[in-house]
């Protein structure tokens, strides 16, 4: 599938900027099972929420090109803390725990819960939460509670479709309207949306780019 969009000098720029914040190996740092276990908020922070097996982990495996970086899996509510992981020592990326996940003992779900809300409206750092969506379901009753969380913690979010590659782009447009219908009644959401397959590397670059261009 083709992001059709025009080529300028600054999306070049932009792109190249992306390039190089991901040219070193990115590290993992720890994983963080209570608030008061994450790491000193000393540099910019970006995080990827979104419901179990939509595909975070596999994201941030696509975007530091190291697979197995962020462990991946396909029994949903595989990553069970909040794992943080440093690109170049200037930016966290932070590999959430999924939500949504029916399975799960209720203490085990409360409690993971618990630690997201806590973190999501709390961390001062955070200066963009990608929530990933995936393209085949859109967005679901669990996803718009994260989403009214994040509105009235005043963090700027921005949603990411995840697995591009499986959908039909008839689909991918229903799906494209229903998330900009639903995103126009959340002032923290930011109105661009990024269309990524990990799998087929489509929209990592764009990605990239955005995750560099933060202030
Ligand atoms: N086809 C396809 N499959 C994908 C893509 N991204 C992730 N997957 C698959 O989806 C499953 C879940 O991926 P994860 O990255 O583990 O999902 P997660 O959101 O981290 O899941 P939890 O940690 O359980 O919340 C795995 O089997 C992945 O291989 C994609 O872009 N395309
Ligand atoms: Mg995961």
């Amino acid at each position: 599938m083709s992001l059709a969009f025009p080529i300028t000098e600054q999306t070049q720029e932009a792109l190249e900027k992306g390039r190089l914040l991901f040219a070193r190996p990115t590290e993992f740092v720890k994983g963080v099972v209570a608030i008061d276990g994450l790491p000193g908020a000393d540099r910019m922070e970006v995080c990827f929420a979104g419901r179990s097996n939509v595909g975070k982990s596999s994201l941030i495996n696509a975007l530091t090109r190291r697979h197995g970086l962020a462990r991946t899996s396909n029994t949903p509510g595989r990553t069970q803390e909040i794992n943080f992981f440093t690109c170049q020592s200037s930016h966290y990326l932070v590999d959430l725990p999924g939500y949504g996940f029916a399975n799960a003992p209720l203490k085990v779900v409360k409690k993971w819960q618990r630690l997201l809300k806590d973190y999501l409206a709390g961390r001062a750092t955070l200066r963009r939460a990608f929530v990933l969506i995936d393209a085949r379901h859109g967005i679901k009753k669990v996803d718009d509670e994260i989403l009214d969380l994040l509105d009235n913690a005043a963090v700027n979010f921005q949603v990411v479709l995840t697995k591009i590659d499986k959908v039909k782009p008839d689909d991918l447009a229903t799906v494209l309207a229903q998330i900009r219908a639903d995103l126009s009644n959340h002032p923290a959401a930011y109105p661009e949306l990024v269309l990524t397959s990990s799998a087929k590397g489509d929209g990592i670059d764009i990605l990239r780019a955005i995750i560099a261009g933060l202030e």
